[in-house]
């Protein structure tokens, strides 16, 4: 809309879903987890008021603290897709073991997200977020099964990713369409199209790398002779922590981020299933490149693993082709 401080003009996400998908039980999904992330959103604005900053007193499947807010937004996400009635088999970062939809309640598609990664950002208000990666069952019958989820990259339908930061943004993308943004509006309480055909900006973008460098010493000599090459071509470095605020950043600035494998954690750390994948994912659809870097002897396209476990781990090397491409001619 034009002029003024109230538009009169709004084009939403459930107007993006329904306009664009054609998919009825796809539509329903996605508006079920758009309202997971508005409740999330609403969870981390009052964490501090509502007492929720602080460990829930238990540990999630890979051993960490849970916080009280990982476990409400864990809650949050499953109840909305379980009520969805479009899920079979639903994988978090924070259940042990994939949750296998009743049939009375079973659909179509298969859901791996982290409900709110980051966490170790939670507690002194640094941003977080949810990420998410969409797949149609692929067995027979209704009830879903592992299989259904793992399975090469390349087969997500939509991935996606919600940024809890100075703003509530959601950055969403459907297999074979380009990359679109939306802000909630905290007022309508409705995300609101912002951007369509998000793209890395031309060129490579602002020179920039990201990545924890305090794992220096334990990185192969390609990462090392990569980053140190970027100091000496002044880039800049910017790491705030939290997987989603980086990629965003690197999708929209430019740049690099890097997750490497290392000789502490040889997988790298973060999971292939509901980061790595999803991430690529929009990557590659905003005109970007995503690799594992060297991992089990070959240097891989990302989307192309095919994970053995619901919570494997893969190393990640994502951003601007320009960048990418110069840390993977190392290994040369
Ligand atoms: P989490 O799922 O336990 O929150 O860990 C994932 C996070 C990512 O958001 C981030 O990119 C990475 O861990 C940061 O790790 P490190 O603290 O080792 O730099
Ligand atoms: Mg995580």
């Amino acid at each position: 809309g034009s002029g003024g401080d109230l538009d009169s003009e709004f084009h939403s996400l459930t107007e993006y879903l329904m306009t664009t998908l054609k998919d009825q039980e796809l539509t329903v999904l996605m508006s079920q987890m758009a309202l997971a992330c508005k409740a999330t959103s609403r969870a981390c604005a009052k964490a501090g008021i509502a007492n929720l900053f602080g460990m829930a007193g238990d540990q999630n499947s890979s051993g960490d603290d849970q916080k009280k807010l990982d476990v409400l937004s864990n809650d949050i996400f499953v109840n909305a897709l379980l009520k969805s009635g479009s899920c079979c088999v639903l994988v978090s970062e924070e259940n042990e073991e994939p949750i296998i939809v009743p049939e009375k309640d079973a659909g179509r598609f298969c859901v791996c997200f982290d409900p709110l990664d980051g966490s170790s950002n939670i507690d002194c208000n640094v941003s977080t977020g949810t990420i998410f990666a969409v797949y149609e069952k692929k067995t027979p019958g209704k009830l879903g099964s592992v299989a259904d989820v793992l399975r090469v990259g390349s087969d997500i339908v939509a991935a996606g990713y919600c940024m809890y930061g100075a703003a509530t943004e959601l950055v969403l993308c459907f297999k074979g369409q380009s990359v679109q943004r939306f802000a909630l509006d905290p007022s309508l309480g409705e995300f609101v199209h912002t951007h369509s055909n998000v793209t890395f900006p031309s060129g490579g973008g602002k020179k920039i790398y990201s990545c924890n460098e305090g794992n220096f010493p334990y990185w192969d000599q390609p990462i090392k002779d990569a980053v140190t090459e970027f100091k000496a071509k002044k880039y800049a470095l910017r790491y705030v922590g939290s997987m989603v605020s980086d990629v965003h950043r690197t999708i929209l600035y430019g740049g690099v981020f890097v997750y490497p494998a290392d000789s502490k954690s040889p997988k790298g750390k973060l999971r292939v299933l509901y980061e790595g994948f999803p991430m690529a994912l929009l990557v590659e659809c905003a005109g970007g490149k995503a690799s594992t870097g060297m991992f089990n002897g070959s240097v891989q396209r990302m989307l192309d693993l095919e994970p053995t476990h619901v919570h494997e781990r893969c190393p990640v090397i994502l951003g601007s082709p320009r960048d990418v491409d110069f840390i993977l001619s190392k290994y040369n």
